[in-house]
């Protein structure tokens, strides 16, 4: 686990350095680069497994595509993926899920050709599937790739069709069930290490918001180095509370960053502000947690069927004139705390993390992505909620 402060400090040495080389009269557009630079850092992540075990499937569920979208994989019944194809992620082409055929199919008979044309080092994660057990290829694939040092994970999907075929048993028990896949497929591991913990993901690709989909997520995210999880986790859109906040963590740790380049840039004092601050960059940032947390956009059929609470809510947020962000503000730009901001002096210089703009930023920001997040976790449980409603 990354130590929060920092997570919260990853660009703090890059940003040091550039100070202390060109100064801080360009340090704005600077940190506007950080700021957009997780759009550059590229996540390769392999899928991969026997035939028809649910990988083509996995690619568009994770990337929120329905499978006759027009970017979608191919999925099917027959065998479909038969040469190595790459899928970008919608929001972030950098983001790539390859679509790999499994070791044992026609154009890929053994390990050894496998790995000839799939080049392994490239990936940063490897996601093996199957449906029911894994193969001798796939524990071969395992030991390759835990050999040179990369992550995979081990995942068994199409977990709704198990679910419902034991339904029809009269003694059913959706944990009993679900632990009986888990431990048969962990009885094909057994040439594997006995003394290391194999972790299983059972999902369903039809129902990511069910099992262990989500889980499955937050480990592939915790296994990436630090840019790269960033990068990650504002790309992708299946929102559950657990990727809210996360989500969230990200994005309050880039307000110093905010901060700093409105403290640096703030050159024209704000009508109805007493403090001078880039309120084009906080505006932007604002509209930025808005569609990170999926707020629905006041107008939208969405914003409709929500409870008028929750309307309420999301129109407290709704900043998007310099009018409406300037009042925001106003509230926090009295509020000073030298001490808070001191490690942030060493990185951008006393001149910048101690005027009255940094402060009036960094708190608004903290306030505001807070009420965002509630809105959107709120919004959130209210669509389960709904969900549950209409089983
Ligand atoms: N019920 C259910 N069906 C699934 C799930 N995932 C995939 N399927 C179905 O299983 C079949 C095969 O899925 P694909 O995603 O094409 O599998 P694949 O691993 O890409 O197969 P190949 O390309 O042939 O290697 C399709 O009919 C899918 O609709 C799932 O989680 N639940
Ligand atoms: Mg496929």
């Amino acid at each position: 686990m990354i130590d929060p402060l920092d997570w919260e400090l990853i660009y703090g040495d890059e940003v040091r350095e550039y100070v202390e080389q060109d100064g801080v009269s360009h340090i704005s557009d600077f940190l506007r680069s950080k700021l957009d630079k997780w759009t550059e850092v590229e996540v390769n992540i392999a899928v991969t497994g026997d035939s028809g075990t649910g990988k083509s499937s996995f690619i568009n569920a994770i990337r929120g595509l329905k499978d006759d979208d027009e970017k979608a994989a191919q999925v099917g019944v027959t065998e479909t993926t038969t040469v190595p194809t790459v899928y970008e992620h919608p929001t972030n082409p950098n983001i790539s899920l390859w679509d790999l055929p499994g070791i044992g199919t026609p154009n890929y008979p053994d390990l050894e050709s496998y790995i000839r044309r799939v080049q392994l080092e490239k990936y940063d994660a490897f996601l093996i599937f199957t449906a029911t057990r894994f193969t001798k290829y796939d524990l071969q694939l395992v030991k390759k790739v835990r050999s040179i040092g990369k992550k995979f994970f081990l995942i068994c999907a199409k977990i709704d069709e198990n679910v419902r075929a034991q339904q029809r048993k009269r003694e059913f028990s959706e944990d009993a069930t679900l632990e009986k896949i888990r431990r048969h497929s962990l009885e094909s591991l057994v040439d594997l290490d006995s003394d290391e913990d194999h972790d299983i993901f059972l999902i369903s690709n039809h129902y990511p918001n069910r099992w262990d989909f989500d889980r499955l997520t937050q480990a592939i995210l915790d296994a990436l180095p630090v840019f790269q999880q960033e990068s990650l986790a504002l790309s992708l859109n299946n929102l559950t509370s657990k990727m809210l906040k996360r989500k969230a963590d990200v994005l309050r740790r880039r307000i110093w960053m905010v901060a700093s380049a409105s403290a640096a840039a703030a050159l024209v004092p704000i009508p109805g502000l007493s403090v001078a601050v880039d309120i084009g960059l906080i505006t932007e940032e604002i509209s930025f947690y808005r569609s990170q947390l999926g707020l629905p956009i006041e107008g939208s059929d969405e914003f409709a069927r929500l409870t008028v609470s929750n309307q309420e809510k999301i129109r407290k947020v709704c900043l998007t004139t310099t009018t409406q962000v300037a009042a925001y503000l106003a509230a926090f730009a009295s509020q000073s705390a030298l001490e808070e901001f001191s490690r942030y002096i060493p990185i951008v210089g006393f001149g910048i993390a101690s005027s009255m703009s940094f402060a009036t930023t960094y708190y608004g920001l903290q306030h505001c992505l807070k009420q965002v997040e509630e809105s959107a976790l709120s919004v959130l449980n209210g669509a389960f909620e709904e969900a549950l409603e209409d089983r």
